[in-house]
């Protein structure tokens, strides 16, 4: 029902805002939750459950529960002292009513405490009863039991008492609206992701989850007394420290109402993992808080090297330097955060460079101070980090000065593509070099190119790069792309806007196609985030019956097609291909290449940390938790990190 629908001025300025504000979110909820695809589907949980983490924050909450209910809808509850239920002095409905149906009248504090709010900054409860098709509330206060309800963002049943109890508390159910998002199934693994991070920012927050949809029955509880140091001790699971302790300190200038929380912990490996917060919100842009850190690391670790003459006079570690096989977790809070980037994910807060600068710096030295042999351990590394990347300065040089000797031809394998505008231009990485003949035969010679690799290509994950620059297929990729590596990567540089990588659908094709992925994951990180790269999908089986043919690529469709086709006349005949080399070049052309038939899948990075997690487990070299992982993950025919 719209405004005009009623006659005459029924309606207060307070319930025009009211009306108004849930018809705006309906009408463009990507404004208000980034999306309505999975991501927005499961923000509603964590704008629910940040209003549970703030009264954690307050100190009047220990518990959250979530829970994924069998028609799933989600419920989330706290032990906190119940949301306020006296009339709003000026729109004269309960606090509660107001905090559900008024825009961004979540903002609990005034001052004086922090609104966590998830990524998109504390939208709000109202948000959330705007696009969900009901909303129950039960609150626990005074010792009463009250409950009100809402359907897309209005009152349906008003406040009333249904109950005596003793405890205190808040419980939300929502069922999200199928109206506006394509997909309302919650998927565990998501939630668990965000639930542990929010465990371990808020330390000694007990949070769980647990879902109760048939088949699915999980719990799993989160629970971190030592918050940022068990946060670092989670992070660096299957990798291998090279100090013993985690370097863990906060500090609060209560005068400013500033707050930062950090713990690190160095391992052996050579990329660097540091994740930083600002009010819980993933800042994955980073930020004055990050650029604070890592200029009193960088700083710190001269220092200290040279007071231990482990540094010779006149030589400086850099920043990559000092962070090589770093894990690192950044938290800061404070009561006016000013949030830029793309995503919004950017601290821009001006001050926090400093404090945090301040404070690592003193910290950081004196953790050294007190620890010298881990501190020659990290020293050491930084050092030999130095060292290397001299050499792979060396190895690039070389790399270079090669192409160039080439007259910056491309390598001899590659079969390039006539079309020069990268955008139009796609290379297609082909395990072996039969298919890599069939490729090249049956291609689209203006506008596909062929790069044929030869089996395993480097396990980057536990290479360094003046070693990584040695690989022939490494090389020819990075000659073949044209923009470079790590610090000198420059996507305008780069030659082809879709990186296909064709493998064969068994183990080793994944294998193969996860070792590119590391490989681009560590040094080319703007081609995944970018989204220019791509895993061809060839077909599983090919199947004939009189003069049909059809393809198929999963087990599913195939029995699907099996069935659809069963009462025609003639013989079956199924082909099921064991790799990319039983095609003939037409054959791959027309189910795998063809831009109208070909299906691709684009990898994307939804997630640092999960995409760390993955490539750590997967290439690491604990063969246990791989093996556990693949087992787990098995039910994927494709990565999709
Ligand atoms: C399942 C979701 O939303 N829990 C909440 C509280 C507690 C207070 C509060 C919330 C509006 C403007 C203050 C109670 N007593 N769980 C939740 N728990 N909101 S939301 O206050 C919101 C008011 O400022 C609360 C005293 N102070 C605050």
């Amino acid at each position: 029902m719209s405004l005009d629908q009623k006659q005459g001025s029924e309606y207060t300025a307070d319930q025009i805002q009211v009306l108004e504000g849930f018809e705006a979110v309906r009408k463009r909820p990507g404004m208000y939750i980034g999306s309505t695809g999975p991501r927005g589907l499961h923000h509603l949980v964590y704008e629910i459950v940040d209003n549970s983490v703030d009264e954690a924050l307050a100190g009047f909450c220990k518990k959250i529960k979530v829970i994924i209910n069998q028609d799933n809808s989600v419920t989330v509850i706290d032990d906190g002292r119940g949301m306020p239920v006296d009339e709003h002095p000026k729109m004269k409905i309960p606090a509660v009513e107001v905090i559900h149906t008024v825009l961004h009248a979540g903002g609990k504090f005034g001052g004086g405490g922090y609104k966590v709010s998830g990524g998109l900054h504390g939208v709000g409860a109202s948000v959330v009863n705007a696009l969900s098709t009901r909303m129950e509330v039960e609150i626990n206060r005074n010792g009463k039991i009250y409950e009100i309800e809402f359907a897309r963002g209005k009152t349906t049943k008003k406040l009333n008492v249904i109950g005596e109890s003793r405890r205190t508390g808040s419980k939300t159910t929502f069922w999200p609206d199928p109206e506006i998002f394509e997909d309302t199934i919650y998927d565990y693994d998501t939630l668990q992701h965000r639930l542990r991070e929010m465990a371990f920012l808020t330390k000694g927050l007990n949070i769980s989850l647990e879902d109760k949809r048939p088949g699915q029955k999980r719990k799993e509880v989160f629970h971190y007394e030592g918050g940022l140091r068990e946060f670092v001790k989670h992070l660096n699971t299957n990798k291998d420290p090279i100090h013993e302790d985690i370097v863990y300190f906060e500090y609060a200038d209560a005068a400013e109402g500033h707050e930062v929380e950090v713990a690190m912990q160095y391992t052996d490996r050579f990329n660097e993992l540091m994740l930083s917060y600002a009010n819980n919100i993933n800042t994955n842009e980073g930020g004055t808080h990050l650029a604070g850190f890592k200029s009193a690391l960088t700083r710190a670790m001269n220092d200290y090297a040279k007071k231990a003459g482990l540094l010779k006079e006149g030589d400086s570690l850099t920043g990559d330097d000092v962070r090589e096989g770093i894990t690192a977790v950044i938290s800061v809070k404070l009561e006016q955060p000013q949030f830029e980037g793309q995503t919004k994910a950017k601290l821009g807060n001006t001050e926090m460079r400093g404090f945090v600068e301040t404070t690592c710096n003193s910290n950081i030295m004196a953790f050294l101070e007190e620890h010298p042999k881990q501190a020659a351990a990290i020293v050491n590394k930084c050092v030999s980090a130095s060292r290397a990347r001299e050499a792979a300065r060396k190895a690039r040089a070389l790399v270079r000065r090669q192409s160039a000797l080439q007259g910056l031809s491309l390598p001899g394998k590659l079969a390039d593509c006539s079309e020069k505008d990268p955008q139009l231009s796609e290379i297609f990485l082909v395990e072996g070099d039969s298919a890599g003949g069939s490729a090249k035969q049956g291609r689209d010679r203006k506008r596909q190119a062929v790069l044929p690799l030869r089996g395993k290509i480097l396990n980057v994950e536990k290479a360094r790069q003046d070693k990584m620059l040695n690989s022939e297929e490494i090389k020819n990729m990075i000659t073949a792309f044209g923009c470079g590596i790590g610090s000198e990567f420059d996507i305008s540089k780069l030659r082809y806007h879709k990186i296909i990588i064709m493998t064969d659908a068994d183990v080793d094709g994944a294998h193969i196609r996860t070792l590119l992925l590391t490989f681009f994951y560590r040094y080319m990180t703007p081609l995944i985030e970018g989204g220019y790269v791509y895993a061809a999908q060839p077909p599983l089986f090919r199947v004939q019956k009189g003069k049909q043919t059809w393809y198929t690529y999963s087990d599913k469709e195939q029995e699907k097609l099996l069935a659809e086709i069963e009462d025609k006349p003639g013989k079956v005949e199924i082909q099921r291909y064991k790799g990319l080399g039983e095609m003939d070049f037409d054959q791959l052309w027309e189910t795998t290449m063809d831009y109208k038939t070909r299906t691709m899948v684009q990898i994307t990075v939804e997630d640092a940390t999960a995409a760390d997690e993955i490539f750590t487990t997967l290439m690491g070299d604990k063969v246990p938790p791989r093996r556990k992982f693949i087992e787990d993950n098995a039910r994927y025919a494709t990565l999709d990190v």
